[in-house]
């Protein structure tokens, strides 16, 4: 965000005092500032959010639906929705591309996948559009999963309207780096092949001139190296936090894990208790130095970066400069509703807010 204390703080103080009285020319009033002003409906209740119709929505595209969003705290809604765009974010959560398998004369692995950027209007929020970069049609981008010491090949087509690349964090050669081999729009390609090392969490994102606009655009996604002895069983799941400038003025006006504000919010994510739960976290977001994430009701286990299966922190708060990433893990102790959010507070009241719905 630009100017935080003048923008969420602001419109929510005043937003609770005149919420009695308030409608929805006088809440954009107090907004002025068009999406954040329909992101924090999202945290008024229901009465209140009916009143704020997505098409007045300043500074984005929007739907002529315009429907309503979910609840604050507790979510209203049961069966979890796909975006317009063909974005499923629960989907999301727990697919990860394995690419093509095959074996190599020396017996090494080989995995091969396909990345294909486009530009594509993405929807952000119910009834918010944001002209997104994409790789493979969304944002984040898919999640690149293989073996430590797995040979992967990445044929990258550019189909968008911009040079793009894929730059990848880990250890690999000069000229695979995504930092140089610039591949021109309209159809340009480059194939990626290195071997995957170190095993851990990292990260992949375009490297083209102006960083900012092309890592703001959406062009980003996970990449996770297994340990040659896997990590033990659990529910796995990736998250990506992100944001978007929905009015171009070099702020975010949202803020999500997994491409969609409050999407986990209204549809909590179901776990049991003692459920050994991983995540895969990192921050792509741009234009804020830091991102966080906290849980609510228990304590997960930190492995910066995931490289090193022994140490950890244990802890209920971290925080993510931009490429950071890490792998939590933990299992609830109790049943109920339980949220996971941005403790930058802001970030949550614009969208980075989540549930685990922790069943007996
Ligand atoms: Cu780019």
């Amino acid at each position: 965000m630009k100017h935080p204390k003048q923008k969420a703080s602001q419109i929510l103080n005043n937003s609770v005092i005149e919420k009695k009285n308030l409608s929805r020319r006088a809440f954009l009033k107090v907004g002025s500032l068009g999406a954040i002003g329909f992101a924090l409906a999202n945290l008024l209740p229901g009465s209140l959010q009916s009143k704020v119709n997505a098409e007045e929505v300043q500074g984005s595209k929007t739907s002529s639906s315009g429907h309503g969003h979910g609840g604050h705290m507790m979510s209203t809604k049961k069966n979890p929705t796909v975006m317009k765009h063909g974005h499923d974010p629960m989907k999301f959560l727990t697919h990860f591309d394995y690419g093509k398998e095959s074996k190599l004369p020396n017996g090494q692995t080989l995995r091969e996948y396909t990345i294909v950027a486009e530009d594509k209007e993405i929807e952000v929020a119910p009834g918010v559009f944001f002209p997104a970069w994409t790789y493979n049609g969304a944002v984040p981008g898919p999640t690149i999963r293989c073996t430590e010491g797995d040979r992967v090949k990445i044929r990258f087509i550019n189909n968008g309207s911009h040079a793009h690349t894929i730059h990848f964090h880990g250890i690999h050669p000069a000229n695979m780096d995504g930092s140089f081999e610039i591949v021109p729009p309209g159809g340009g390609t480059f194939t990626y092949e290195f071997d995957a090392l170190p095993f851990g969490l990292h990260v992949y994102h375009c490297h083209t001139i102006p960083f900012t606009k092309h890592i703001a655009k959406g062009l980003y996604g996970t990449f996770i190296i297994d340990p040659k002895t896997p990590r033990p069983p659990a529910k796995e799941m990736v998250m990506v936090m992100n944001g978007y400038d929905t009015n171009f003025d070099g702020g975010n006006e949202f803020y999500t894990v997994n491409g969609v504000a409050f999407y986990y919010n209204d549809y909590p994510i179901k776990v049991k208790v003692g459920e050994k739960l991983r995540i895969y976290l990192s921050n792509m977001t741009e234009f804020d130095l830091i991102n966080s994430f906290h849980l609510h009701g228990d304590m997960f286990r930190y492995y910066p970066t995931g490289t090193n299966l022994e140490q950890f922190e244990l802890t209920d708060t971290i925080m993510q400069a931009q490429g950071q990433r890490g792998i939590i893990e933990f299992s609830f102790t109790h049943p109920g509703p339980f949220m996971f959010h941005a403790h930058v507070n802001e970030f949550t009241e614009l969208g980075w807010l989540g549930l685990f719905e922790v069943e007996k």
